[in-house]
C-alpha cells in the first residue's frame, strides 16, 4: 500500500497551509493604523463570542479551501487574526473554564466535561472574566453556551452574571431518524449530521442572536457592556436545510489523511480518545459518512457566520460598532479523519488550533500574528484593552495588547495545551512538541511537514529542539479534581494502570471503534 495513498483525496495546495508554517505573513498596509487608546475614551464595551467546536476552517485562515465565512473574514479585516492560537485543552468544559477563570487546566485540575467549575471548592470563588468586568461596573450578559455548565454548578449561579438570555444549543430541529445511521460506541443521539427542511428560527443559535440583538437596543444607558455570547453550531448534531447543504461544494472538501499516519505515534495517544460519541475514519469511510459530515460541518459554519453576522449588525445599528471590543473563539478544534479519528480529544495540531479574532479600539487592523499565543490570554487581554488590569487575580496568560498594536511584535513563550493530567502539547512558532503521561513523545517540523505525518522524536537532529520545548511543560500537573468524569484519563506510572472514564483498560486491550 502505497504510503501517500489517501493524500489525493485531499486537497493539493500545501500553500493553503501557509499559517501554520511559522512564516511572517505578508502584513497589509493598514496593519499599525490605531484606534483611539481606550484610555483617550469612554470604556470600551465587550462582544465576546464562543463557537463551540469550530476549528481552523475558516475562510481568513485560509486552511480549508471551502470554507466560506464572509462576516468573520470582514471582522478580520477590520481588526487582527490570530493565525497559530491554540486552546488549552481539546475540550469544551476544560478549554472554557481555563477562558473564563484564567488559569490552565494543569493548575484547576478541571479537565473532563464534569464537574462544572463552580461545583470545585478551589474555584468557588475566583472571579470569571465576566465578573472582572462587572466589578469594574460593566453591565455583563450571557446567552448560549459560554461556560459549558451555563454558568450552574456552584452556590451563587445568579451571580455569575447579570443577565442571561436563551441556552441555545441544537434546538427543534431533529430528524425523526438519524441521517448517519446507528453510531458506533454508544449511538450518541447527537452524533448526526445531514439535510432537511426545518425552521431556523427554532434553532438554539438563532434564538441566541435574536436575543443578543435585542438586548443591544436596550441595554442601560451609560453603562459599558460584556456580551458573552456562546453559540453551539458547528458542534454536532450538525442539521442543515437541503440549501445551505447545496451550497457546499461535493468535491475536494475532505482534509488530506495519511494511510498509515499512526505508525509513528505512540500507542499512548490513544487513551486520549479511548471512546468517545465521534466515530473513527475506518467507520466513517465504510458508512460513507466522511464526505457528508465535512460538508454539513461547513454548511453549519456558514450558517453560524450569518448569526453572528446578525449580531454584528445589531451592534452596530445601535450605535456600539466604534467603542466595542468584538472578540470571536473557537473552544477547540476539530478532526476528520487526521490520524485515523473525528473529533477532538487530541494533542495534534487540528484539535488545538483555533480560531481567534479581535477587533475594536486599540486594535490594529488587518494584523495578522504568526506567534503562538493561547485563549488563556483572553482575560488578561481584554482587562488590558479596557484599562482594568490593576490588581487581577492571579492569571496565567499575558496580554496580547503589544500584537495588538503591532502584529510583528515577538512573544516570549510557546502555547501549550493539556489533555488530561500529564499529557501535554508545546506549539511554538514553527515545531509542535508532546509529551504524553507515560514518557512518550513527538515532534513535528510545521515548516516541512504541516499535517504532522512524520514525527522526529528520537531524531537526533531535534533532541536539542526537543529539551528546548521540554522546559515549557507545566510545573505542576494538578490532578483530577473530585468527582471527575466525560472523557477522563488517569495513569499510574507505578503500576501502568490506566482508567479511560473511571473505569480499569485491560493492558492490551484492542482500541474501540
Ligand atoms: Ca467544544
Amino acid at each position: 500500500m502505497n504510503r501517500f495513498v489517501d493524500v489525493a483525496q485531499g486537497w493539493l495546495a500545501t500553500c493553503c497551509w501557509i499559517g501554520l508554517t511559522g512564516l511572517i505573513l505578508p502584513v497589509p498596509e493598514s496593519s499599525g493604523v490605531m484606534a483611539p487608546k481606550p484610555s483617550a475614551a469612554p470604556p470600551s464595551n465587550v462582544l465576546f463570542i464562543a463557537i463551540d467546536d469550530l476549528n481552523d476552517w475558516v475562510g481568513t485562515l485560509d486552511t480549508h479551501p471551502a470554507a466560506r465565512t464572509p462576516v468573520l473574514d470582514r471582522l478580520a479585516e477590520r481588526g487582527t487574526t490570530f493565525l497559530n492560537a491554540h486552546c488549552q485543552a481539546p475540550l469544551c468544559n476544560p478549554s472554557r473554564s481555563s477562558v473564563l477563570l484564567g488559569l490552565r487546566p494543569s493548575t484547576t485540575g478541571i479537565y473532563g466535561l464534569q464537574p462544572a467549575m463552580r461545583a470545585v471548592k478551589a474555584w468557588e470563588n475566583h472571579p470569571t472574566i465576566l465578573q472582572w468586568f462587572a466589578r469594574h461596573g460593566y453591565h455583563t450578559l450571557a446567552a448560549g453556551k459560554v461556560d459549558h455548565a451555563r454558568f450552574r454548578g456552584g452556590s451563587n449561579p445568579a451571580g455569575e452574571v447579570h443577565e442571561t438570555g436563551p441556552w441555545g444549543g441544537p434546538g427543534e430541529v431533529f430528524p425523526a431518524t438519524k441521517h448517519a445511521g446507528e453510531t458506533p460506541m454508544g449511538n450518541n443521539p447527537w452524533m448526526d449530521w445531514g439535510a432537511h427542511p426545518h425552521d431556523e428560527t427554532k434553532k438554539g443559535d438563532y434564538q441566541v442572536a435574536e436575543w443578543a440583538a435585542e438586548r443591544l437596543q436596550t441595554l442601560p444607558p451609560g453603562q459599558p457592556f460584556f456580551m458573552a455570547l456562546g453559540f453551539f453550531l458547528p458542534h454536532v448534531p450538525t442539521y442543515v436545510t437541503p440549501e445551505q447543504l447545496a451550497a457546499v461544494p461535493t468535491e475536494g472538501v475532505l482534509p488530506p489523511v495519511l494511510a498509515d499516519d499512526r505508525v509513528d505515534v505512540p500507542d499512548f495517544a490513544w487513551y486520549l480518545h479511548w471512546r468517545l460519541p465521534e466515530p473513527r475514519l475506518r467507520w466513517m469511510r465504510e458508512h460513507g459518512q466522511l464526505q457528508p459530515y465535512v460538508r454539513a460541518y461547513l454548511a453549519s459554519t456558514t450558517w453560524i457566520d450569518g448569526q453572528i453576522g446578525r449580531v454584528l449588525e445589531a451592534l452596530a445599528s445601535a450605535g456600539f460598532a466604534e467603542n466595542t471590543l468584538v472578540v470571536v473563539w473557537g473552544d477547540n478544534g476539530m478532526h476528520f479523519g487526521e490520524k485515523g479519528v473525528t473529533g477532538k480529544n487530541t494533542l495534534w495540531e487540528r484539535s488545538t488550533r483555533v480560531p481567534l479574532l479581535v477587533a475594536g479600539p486599540g486594535v490594529a487592523r488587518g494584523g495578522r500574528v504568526a506567534v503562538p499565543v493561547e485563549l488563556l490570554d483572553l482575560y488578561p487581554t481584554l482587562a488590558d484593552l479596557a484599562g482594568l488590569q490593576e490588581d487581577l487575580p492571579p492569571l496565567e496568560g499575558i496580554t496580547l495588547r503589544p500584537q495588538l498594536e503591532d502584529a510583528t511584535t515577538p512573544r516570549q513563550r510557546p502555547a501549550l495545551t493539556t489533555a488530561n493530567p500529564g499529557n501535554h502539547a508545546v506549539r511554538s512558532e514553527r515545531y509542535r512538541y508532546i509529551r504524553y503521561a507515560d514518557g512518550a513523545e513527538e515532534f513535528y517540523d510545521h515548516l516541512t511537514d504541516p499535517h504532522e505525518w512524520r514525527n522526529l522524536a528520537g531524531d537526533p537532529a531535534v533532541a536539542a529542539l526537543m529539551v528546548d520545548h521540554r522546559r515549557w511543560l507545566p510545573t505542576r500537573d494538578a490532578p483530577h479534581v473530585a468527582d471527575h468524569g466525560g472523557r477522563t484519563l488517569e495513569y499510574d506510572p507505578d503500576t501502568g494502570i490506566v482508567k479511560w472514564e473511571g473505569e480499569v483498560v485491560p493492558a492490551g486491550s484492542p482500541v474501540p471503534e
